[in-house]
């Protein structure tokens, strides 16, 4: 019996997805390398400084831990700058509806992002009164794939992790919320989410009917 839902959120409630790209696009442009949304896709759910290494071994740029705090401090301040123009109408279609028809469900509605900035693009879309529970990337130890930010989700709302549903749009984070003992819904491609309980394309495309079905 799901009983909780627990969201990601970039990708998931709203596109910042598109601002971690260009900034990271940006930022990878000055050592010569070009990132395409093929290597986007890995980026997605994992950590600044894990998405650094992995843009900087791309073009088998090699620098110092001093320079890659420097680097994804950089890739920070550009990304805090183009979030600033967030708005609440660019909240995903159907987001909002599908919170209101789980909580009639008397489902729990949590939030784990691995972003350290979610708590600023929560305030500019003013959803923060939707959730019981939020986890960012400042509370936790490890990045998704692993399963600790859900874990603590759960943990936080008083649900056990079996009765979880995760909406996730990284390969990272569906592995994480599977590794956790959670239900998935994938939000994207099923290349990309395969492992997924169910995938849809867009988070609103979700049917509440299929909230007990999951594999
Ligand atoms: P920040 P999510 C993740 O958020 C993003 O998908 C990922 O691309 C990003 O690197 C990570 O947050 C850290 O973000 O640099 O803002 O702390 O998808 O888990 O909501
Ligand atoms: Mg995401």
């Amino acid at each position: 019996m799901i009983r909780a839902a627990i969201f990601d959120l970039d990708g998931v409630i709203v596109d910042t997805a598109h601002y971690h790209y260009i900034a990271w696009k940006r930022l990878a442009s000055e050592f010569g390398i070009t990132l395409t949304p093929v290597h986007n896709e890995l980026l997605k759910g994992v950590s600044r400084v894990r998405s650094l290494e992995i843009i900087l071994s791309l073009g088998n740029v090699e620098v110092s831990e001093a320079q890659k705090v420097q680097l994804a401090e950089k890739k920070n301040n550009w990304f805090v700058e183009y979030i600033e123009s967030i708005r609440p109408e660019e909240i995903f279609p159907g987001v909002k509806e599908l919170i209101q028809q789980l909580r009639k469900k008397k489902l729990k509605i949590g939030l784990a992002s691995s972003s350290k900035n979610a708590p600023r693009v929560i305030e500019l879309l003013g959803i923060g009164p939707e959730f019981d529970t939020l986890v960012d990337g400042t509370m936790i130890t490890h990045t998704k794939p692993d399963p600790e930010i859900f874990l603590l989700a759960a943990h936080k709302l008083g649900i056990d992790p079996a009765d979880c549903v995760v909406f996730e749009d990284a390969e990272a984070g569906v592995e994480a919320a599977l590794a956790a003992g959670m239900k998935c819904v994938g939000v994207g491609s099923p290349e990309q989410l395969g492992k997924a309980s169910k995938i849809v394309a867009r988070t609103g495309d979700f049917k509440i009917e299929w909230l007990n079905d999951l594999k």
